[in-house]
């Protein structure tokens, strides 16, 4: 992997947060992306979310596969774990962690051509599994790292930068997640922080499978007119359906919206994701509802962004298996080795 060092000094009188990091404790290393490439913004988002909910970066474990959008795990959070795997196999190398050491926070970082092309499959199992991690897809319906192909998420009718035009019928990975079963799923934009940052808050403290399709605009092969995942483009059909704020169980509860404009949503680890609606009839909470605006909303070519699904009381991979609450390295040899009496109650429940 490409990468350039930088320099570790901090100035004394950076801010730091409540787990006493600046915001450069959760940095990379230098870019090597071109100019202006979304997946750098989305970075910066990762950043600052982690940043503002107090995470110890050794904690994060981050996981890609291949493409510009997965050799960014290297420019954010160096401290914390990571594994770079093989193009569309990252879903299953991340679950395979998560089972041995389930007390850490899993990020997946992928791209459309990695998650909707050679590793669907794998994207969707990892969901229907209910696998305890974000999952963000950097999505700029193009192959960026091979020149600019077509993927499997451009839109039917797009237009590539010579002008050829794209024929297929696109997946949209945000509908496909939520017929299977993400337990919180958004959609953003990589160049409105203002509502990605706090979609990526709630879905690091979320419990479950967590979705974020994020429209990231290729600068060098996807960013020009006839296409549908340019920044003017995204910025022109963009309809957000709601706006939220993440408050962490330490941080003070302000009341700053008015009645009837807001609704708080509990997670299991105490974090309150503050929904304020923009839309006068839509709900987070239902995943059917969701499914069908996000059809109808397809159908008039609009980009629905926002969080459009989330299960509070979602359960994960390790409450299907019932696995033991610890990192398989914690136990000790006398709860490795089952007792005889043990071994006599599971022959006897075969007999
Ligand atoms: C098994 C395999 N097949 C093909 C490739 C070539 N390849 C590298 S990246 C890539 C697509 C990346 O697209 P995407 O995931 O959308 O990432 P982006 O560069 O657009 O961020 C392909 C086809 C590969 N590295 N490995
Ligand atoms: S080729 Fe496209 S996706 Fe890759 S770094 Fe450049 S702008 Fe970003
Ligand atoms: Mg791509």
């Amino acid at each position: 992997m490409t990468y350039i060092a930088k320099p570790s000094l901090h100035h004394p009188s950076l801010e730091r947060n409540a787990a006493g990091h600046t915001r450069r404790d959760y940095e990379g290393r230098i870019s090597t992306l071109c100019a202006g490439c979304g997946h750098d913004s989305i970075s910066a988002s990762i950043i600052q979310a982690c940043f503002e909910i107090d995470l110890e970066p050794h904690r994060l474990a981050k996981f890609s596969g291949i493409g510009c959008s997965s050799k960014t795990p290297d420019y954010f959070v160096s401290p914390a774990h990571g594994f770079n795997a093989v193009h569309g196999r990252m879903p299953s190398v991340l679950t395979g962690a998560n089972i041995a050491a389930r007390d850490l926070i899993y990020l997946g970082v992928s791209g459309d051509g990695d998650s909707a092309s050679i590793g669907l499959g794998q994207f969707c199992h990892a969901v229907r599994r209910g696998v305890n991690m974000t999952y963000i897809v950097e999505n700029n319906g193009v192959y960026g790292l091979t020149k600019g192909q077509f993927s499997a998420t451009s839109d039917k009718g797009s237009k590539a930068k010579k002008g050829a035009e794209n024929k297929d019928a696109p997946i949209d990975l945000v509908m496909l997640a939520l017929q299977l079963g993400a337990t919180y799923v958004g959609r953003s934009f990589s160049g409105d922080k203002h509502q990605l940052v706090p979609l990526i808050k709630g879905a690091l403290s979320h419990k479950g499978t967590a979705i974020l399709d994020v429209l990231s605009p290729c600068v060098a092969f996807n960013n020009h007119v006839g296409s549908t995942k340019s920044f003017d483009y995204v910025r022109e059909h963009n309809e957000a359906v709601n706006r939220m704020d993440v408050i962490t169980p330490r941080a003070p509860i302000v009341a700053d919206y008015k009645p009837g404009e807001l609704k708080e949503v509990r997670q299991h680890d105490g974090s309150i994701l503050r929904l304020r609606k923009l839309e006068e009839d839509y709900d987070s909470t239902d995943r059917h509802a969701a499914l069908g605006y996000l059809a109808k909303k397809a159908a008039e070519g609009e980009i629905v962004t926002g969080l459009l699904f989330v299960d509070p009381d979602a359960s994960d991979l390790h409450d299907a298996l019932g696995t033991v609450h610890c990192a398989l390295n914690k136990l000790e040899d006398a709860e490795l080795v089952p007792s005889l009496s043990a071994l006599e109650k599971i022959n006897s429940s075969f007999r």
